[in-house]
């Protein structure tokens, strides 16, 4: 009979696949605001997940305990006890376990043991009666098999009137499929011991929530947002979608987000406050996520004031829904600082859907704070580019250039938009066909800017798909090919009348993630070699995702070298997880670069290709090399000023380097810049301290005002990056007309 029923339960989690898929994605499952919240109920089985209930023979009881049924309960039936030293013992295979039961006044304490070893004590105490509560969790062991065992201790907190503990069920995390053995010496590329310094892979630490969208925000953090799912990390009660993580010690802290971020864009202002806008609806579907108690994130504006120190207990996200929101609503936008500190909001989708169309567009921009701006008084501005660039053209990819005009690229298409006049200048298309943007995603950047180019800037796109976007999704693959193209253009009149310069990376990437590194040099990881972004809505998709066949080796490209040599996997070591949709990559103080996501999921998944919480810190040969320091730096540079570093120089050739580190989502590094400071160099060398001149870049439309990492490089080797606020760090200009509008 018990076994009958842990049975049945366990085929519920599998057919639930194909219902997910058949749901595809966020189509049409969005309304206008929640409308049936009710108590949230954290018992969740992720596809490929297994559950067992209370009633089955594998679960071993010791002691005196009784059994009770009501529908509320998983499989209608509950163990209960309340005798001290009763206990609950339980062996599986996997690398987590989570144990729902009731929470009330009547429960006490239970001791839970893992592989005989006492872990936590858990107070299964709350003044409000909840059923399928989620008591004790542990997600992170090593893959194999581990015994688990709850204890009534006997004990109680002051406010409970008794001493009572329950099993209604548990679920057993079985590890993605390609999470079977951890980075071994295998991905880590060893080299005979004596021989130069290598590109090294680790994995490391795991991020608690998806890890959809990264942002550094200070030397030892970064933030990262993702949507309202079952995620492992808790916060008041319910999983948490919003995350700060500590690159030093991979620490975990949990954000009370209140909106749905997914799938948000963010920026930094002038003054060092990250904003976060755009989102989705409350959803409501088979995973109940409506019962998280989100509100509509469409037009949220979630601000993040600065925080800098490694404490990062006070630090949250505020959101006013009332007052702070934009104009209009918007999925899938891109976020971008001005040279005026202020953001520019760029396109998204006036709702949650999939490829963009007429219908669903949001053909404009505005700017956060409000700009009273060609009669907009703070309502969106039409951009015509974002029509012509239907359907395949969300999440565009935009950089601020040196004269203050803004390039934009979005499908096969690319323009430069002057702000300030409301105009678009055209520019060629990509060539070749290739579609740069949601969901035929491509990367781009804005190569390095230095005194010694004059500023002159420099567009690198790279990868996407040259799949038809006026295809029913039905009729896309996930098996079409992605695109190898890099096409790189420099943006002066010259250089727009030359063109695209085409190249080919040596595998073909869909989703990649592209990096500066402070030698100036360019990373290129993540992404699939076919399909396309998104999930639940292709032919052949690969448990929901749109996407297949994972490119598991970085690739580096090396702007200053000839064509022909500048792409190298040379002693690049590769992974063993597939970074598919919803996967992130950026440049961390320390120098390393920081890998995570993956979620071509409605929610939590663990079948192929699942939900990745795991780390990867991919360290490039510099950092075993001896590296230069900056000793002391000031805090703020302004525009053009001259000031003093103390640093410590193997040898004398030095630069130095500022950098945005970007918000990472989608694969758009937005606001991702670096540039070369003029500096005086010290006659010494040889590790001593010494002073360096340094002058701040010469104005706002080279580094637009706001936070920064400066690192000094002397032969490819960069110190460790210091957290510097370029301009005079005042918040942008408010305008009160357009932000009552
Ligand atoms: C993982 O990171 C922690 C915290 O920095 C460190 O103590 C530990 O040695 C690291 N483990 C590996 C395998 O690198
Ligand atoms: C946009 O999508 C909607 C919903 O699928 C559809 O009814 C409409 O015809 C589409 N519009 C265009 C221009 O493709
Ligand atoms: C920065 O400016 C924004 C927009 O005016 C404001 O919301 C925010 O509170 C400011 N932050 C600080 C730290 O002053
Ligand atoms: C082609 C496509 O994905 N169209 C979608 C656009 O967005 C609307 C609204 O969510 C969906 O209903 C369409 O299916």
């Amino acid at each position: 009979m018990a076994v009958r029923s842990c049975l049945a339960l366990w085929t519920l989690a599998v057919l639930s696949v194909p219902a997910f898929a058949s749901n595809s994605a966020w189509n049409g499952m969005t309304t206008p605001e929640s409308t049936k919240i009710t108590a949230f109920t954290p018992y969740y089985v992720p596809p490929g997940a297994k559950s067992y209930d209370s009633t089955s023979p594998l679960l071993h009881y010791q002691g005196t305990w009784t059994e009770s049924f009501s529908s509320a309960y998983v499989q209608t039936s509950l163990r209960t006890t309340s005798e001290e030293n009763s206990a609950m013992t339980f062996s599986f295979t996997g690398t987590g376990i989570e144990w729902f039961g009731n929470t009330d006044n009547r429960h006490g304490v239970a001791t839970v043991y893992m592989d005989g070893k006492m872990v936590q004590e858990v107070d299964l105490y709350s003044a409000k009666a909840l059923k399928q509560q989620r008591v004790f969790w542990s997600f992170n062991l090593p893959q194999g098999r581990h015994t688990v065992k709850f204890v009534n201790s006997g004990k109680k907190n002051q406010k409970s009137k008794g001493t009572r503990m329950d099993v209604d069920a548990l679920v057993v995390t079985l590890g993605t499929p390609t999470a079977l053995s951890p980075l071994g010496p295998l991905a880590q590329n060893l080299q005979p011991s004596g021989s130069v310094a290598q590109w090294t892979l680790v994995q490391n630490g795991t991020t608690g929530v998806n890890a959809m969208q990264l942002a550094v925000i200070s030397e030892t953090h970064a933030l990262m947002m993702d949507k309202v799912e079952h995620n492992p990390l808790s916060i008041s009660g319910h999983p948490a979608w919003g995350a700060l993580y500590n690159l030093k010690t991979n620490a975990v802290t949990p954000l009370n987000v209140q909106s749905n971020s997914f799938c948000a864009g963010g920026t930094f202002l002038s003054n060092g406050t990250m904003i976060n806008v755009g989102g989705n609806p409350v959803v409501e579907d088979s995973t109940s996520a409506a019962d998280f108690g989100d509100v509509d994130g469409l037009q949220a504006v979630r601000i993040f004031e600065p925080c800098d120190s490694e404490n990062v207990g006070n630090c949250d996200i505020y959101e006013n829904h009332a007052r702070i929101r934009m104009a209009s609503p918007r999925w899938y936008n891109t976020v971008m600082r001005l040279q005026d500190g202020s953001a520019m909001i760029i396109g998204g989708s006036l709702k949650g859907g999939w490829i963009n169309n007429s219908t669903t567009n949001n053909p404009t921009i505005e700017f956060w704070p409000p700009k009273n701006i060609h009669g907009s008084n703070g309502m969106p501005i039409h951009l015509p580019f974002l029509v012509d660039t239907l359907s395949s053209n969300l999440f565009p990819i935009t950089f601020l250039l040196p004269d203050g005009t803004v390039f934009m690229a979005a499908n096969q298409d690319a323009m430069i938009y002057n702000w300030e006049t409301n105009t678009e200048q055209r520019l060629p298309g990509i060539p070749n066909g290739v579609r740069v943007t949601y969901p035929m995603t491509g990367t781009g950047l804005l190569l390095p800017l230095s005194p010694a180019n004059g500023y002159t800037p420099e567009i690198l796109l790279c990868g996407g798909s040259t799949v038809d976007d006026s295809q029913a999704g039905y009729d896309i693959s996930s098996q079409a090919p992605a695109s190898a193209q890099c096409s790189r253009m420099v943006l002066t009149d010259d250089g727009i009348a030359a063109g695209w310069a085409v190249e080919q990376m040596p595998a073909a990437r869909t989703m990649p993630d592209a990096v500066l590194l402070p030698d100036g040099r360019v990373l290129i990881v993540n992404g699939a070699g076919s399909g396309i972004s998104g999930y639940g809505n292709v032919r052949g998709q690969v448990g929901a995702s749109n996407a297949d066949n994972p490119v598991l080796t970085p690739v580096l490209y090396d702007p200053a070298a000839p064509a022909g040599a500048r792409f190298s996997s040379a002693g690049m070591p590769s992974s063993d997880i597939p970074r598919m949709y919803h996967s992130v990559a950026t440049l961390t103080p320390s120098g390393r670069v920081m890998i995570a996501g993956s979620n071509p999921n409605l929610d939590r998944s663990e079948v192929r290709y699942g939900t990745e919480y795991r780390v990867e810190w991919l360290s490039p040969p510099y950092m075993s090399a001896e590296r230069p320091a900056i000793v002391s730096a000031q805090k703020k540079i302004g525009f053009g000023e001259k000031v003093k570093m103390q640093v410590r120089l193997p040898s004398t050739a030095g630069a130095v380097v500022l950098m945005d580190l970007g918000y990472v989502t989608h694969a758009v590094h937005a606001n991702s810049r670096m540039v070369y400071l003029e500096t005086a160099p010290p006659a010494g060398g040889g590790g001593n301290t010494e002073t360096l001149d340094v002058t701040g870049p010469p104005n706002a439309l080279v580094y637009p005002p706001g936070p920064a990492f400066m690192y000094v490089v002397v032969n490819g080797v960069p110190s460790e990056g210091v957290k510097v606020m370029v301009g005079d760090g005042k918040g942008p200009k408010v305008d009160d007309g357009a932000w009552q509008k």
